[in-house]
């Protein structure tokens, strides 16, 4: 049985399975590198923006290692998972982190670890590059509509991230009325886990800041902000409305 079809299943409406490959059809129209970047074989998307480009708040050096070697090994790790398993390299990751249970007990953990290692890596690509600043729009509206401000958003998002014991990721996450919620994640679990959407999120893991900040997690996530890239924000959360979201 394919995990599509377990998927099916388990969730009692013959139409279910079906809806999700619709909206990666249309994902696929939307966004073909990111959708392609979700697919067996995986890959490590390129950076749209140079190692450099987040510097002096996360350095050059911290970016090549984490994007080019560690983002790779999660990438590896996880295609070797998948090598003897024709079921699941023909479904989308984000639909099989949403149903782990379905996934081989044999690899389950190396897909949970791997497999959240890439699609926390993926959006956190995406959501750097950019000069920090404030959003606009639709998000500046959610932003304050959930915190109050974006000064209690980035309060509430820091305090998330320096609580979170040992490795892991603090993460902004959306409800189903567009709302947004700071959450913390242990190791590389996604929210995706949990049917959860990612907006944006920053990894507290030591390779993420220790070459730059060594113990001062806090330090790395005051600074991070100024790397934010709000427009490409502003898209994702469009994106996340309108079910288009990849990753
Ligand atoms: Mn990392």
């Amino acid at each position: 049985m394919s995990i599509i079809q377990r998927r099916m299943l388990l969730a009692g409406v013959a139409g279910a399975g079906a809806l999700i490959l619709t909206q990666h059809g249309a994902r696929a129209q939307a966004r073909p590198g990111a959708a392609q970047a979700m697919r067996y074989p995986f890959g490590v998307p390129p950076l749209t923006y140079g190692y450099a480009a987040n510097e002096p708040s996360v350095d050059q050096a911290t970016m090549q290692l984490h994007h080019d070697k560690h983002h790779a090994t999660y990438v590896t790790n996880l295609n070797a998972a998948f090598a003897s398993y024709p079921d699941l390299q023909r479904t989308a990751l984000p639909d099989i982190l949403a149903n782990l249970a379905a996934v081989p007990a044999a690899i389950r953990a190396a897909v949970r670890n791997n497999g959240g290692g890439h699609v926390n890596h993926t959006m956190f690509w995406q959501v750097m590059g950019g000069h920090g600043g404030a959003p606009e729009g639709e998000v500046l509206v959610a932003v304050n509509h959930s915190f109050g401000s974006l000064e209690a958003l980035k309060e509430k998002f820091n305090a998330a991230g320096v609580g979170q014991f040992g490795s892991g990721w603090a993460m902004v996450v959306l409800d189903r009325a567009g709302g947004l919620k700071v959450e913390a994640r242990p190791n590389q679990d996604s929210p995706m886990m949990d049917g959860s959407q990612v907006l944006f999120g920053n990894d507290v893991w030591e390779h993420a800041y220790y070459l730059q900040y060594q113990n001062r997690r806090t330090d790395y996530l005051n600074a991070w902000w100024n790397v934010l890239d709000w427009r490409r924000i502003g898209e994702r959360y469009a994106e996340a409305k309108a079910g288009t979201l990849t990753v």
